[in-house]
């Protein structure tokens, strides 16, 4: 297992985020990283990729104005994070703005993702990790990479960020994989919630399997996604597999979704997988409902290693920071 970070993806630190009609600090903080890193010391170095991966999966103008938006909050007067508040409900025609909160809005559908001063260079280098871990792959040097991924990506689509997420790691990850010719490219998401953007990204595309384990939109975030009869659209009906949970699913009620998932995924024919990895299902999560143990996250690897197909693991949630790298280091020890 070879494990990737780089140390300006810690640049990225908002202040807060409103909860449940609260301000309370932010939860996907520069904690969590650390957490993960002092379980081992051998990590790599991450390479610089260029923006032409990022450009294969992300709108061009939605890139350039992740670069720009804090630049431009400052120039109109603000001070701290950039936030939204207005939101082009069912989408607005394409419309050209002159001001930065109607972009921050346009360009996201929730309230939860600021961007601070560090949010772009954070976010470029979290991709760039993601990239370097398939990069290790691709090159034969490793079965399995973990690329701690942080700012986490799984949110984020085409063209807007959410739930902490600005780039999509895996989606740019998984694109590139299919361009490196590593075969047919199946993602597997194992965050508490559903990786709404990832989805978006090949709903109508027959060439990436997209497989997500999550808590029921029903009841959680992010609500809009993931019920259990989208399955894809035009060429891509059928690649897309959701398997919602109820709320407090344990490792045993857990078990029988992942064996559903790694079943059709083996069934596609998947050659390379991409394990989108939240340690937020665990029974300590602050902002989560599921009650895996430390233990779960063991055979739970285990069952994924047991595809025998070259895997990356992108890190997506987590926020019990106490716990978080001892269930991660858990969770890659059963690789
Ligand atoms: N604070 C990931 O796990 N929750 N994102 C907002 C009000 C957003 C979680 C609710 C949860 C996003 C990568
Ligand atoms: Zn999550």
């Amino acid at each position: 297992m070879k494990l990737f970070f780089d140390d300006r993806q810690t640049a990225h630190a908002p202040l807060r985020e409103l909860h449940n009609g609260d301000w309370v600090p932010y939860a996907e903080n520069i904690e969590r990283p650390r957490s993960i890193l002092k379980q081992f010391t051998d990590w790599q170095h991450v390479r610089d990729f260029g923006m032409a991966p990022l450009l294969a999966v992300h709108d061009p103008d939605y890139l350039a104005f992740l670069e720009r938006a804090h630049g431009a909050w400052l120039a109109a007067g603000r001070s701290g994070d950039a936030i939204g508040y207005t939101f082009p409900i069912r989408r607005r025609r394409p419309l050209a703005f002159g001001r930065i909160d109607a972009e921050l809005g346009a360009y996201s559908y929730d309230s939860g993702t600021p961007i601070a001063a560090g949010t772009w260079e954070s976010a470029y280098w979290s991709a760039q990790c993601a990239l370097s871990g398939l990069d290790a792959l691709a090159r034969g040097d490793t079965g399995h990479a973990f690329a701690l991924c942080r700012p986490p990506g799984h949110h984020a689509g085409r063209d807007y960020m959410g739930g902490y997420c600005y780039l999509n790691n895996a989606a740019i990850a998984a694109r590139e994989a299919q361009k490196r010719g590593l075969g047919r490219v199946a993602i597997l998401d194992i965050d508490y919630h559903h990786g709404n953007g990832t989805q978006d990204i090949f709903y109508e595309d027959p060439g990436i399997f997209f497989a997500s384990i999550h808590a029921d939109p029903r009841t959680d975030y992010p609500f809009y996604w993931g019920h259990a009869d989208e399955r894809g659209d035009g060429a891509g009906e059928g690649s897309t597999l959701n398997l919602p949970l109820p709320r407090g699913t344990d490792g045993q009620a857990y078990a029988p979704a992942l064996e559903q998932a790694l079943g059709a995924i083996s069934d596609w024919g998947a050659r390379f997988l991409i394990v989108s990895f939240g340690a937020d299902t665990h029974s300590s999560d602050p902002i989560s409902s599921f009650a895996l143990e430390r233990e779960d996250y063991v055979e739970l690897a285990g069952r994924i290693a047991a595809l025998g197909i070259p895997t990356l693991i992108v890190m997506e949630g987590g926020y019990a920071v106490g716990d978080l790298g001892l269930n991660v280091a858990a969770f890659l020890s059963g690789f």
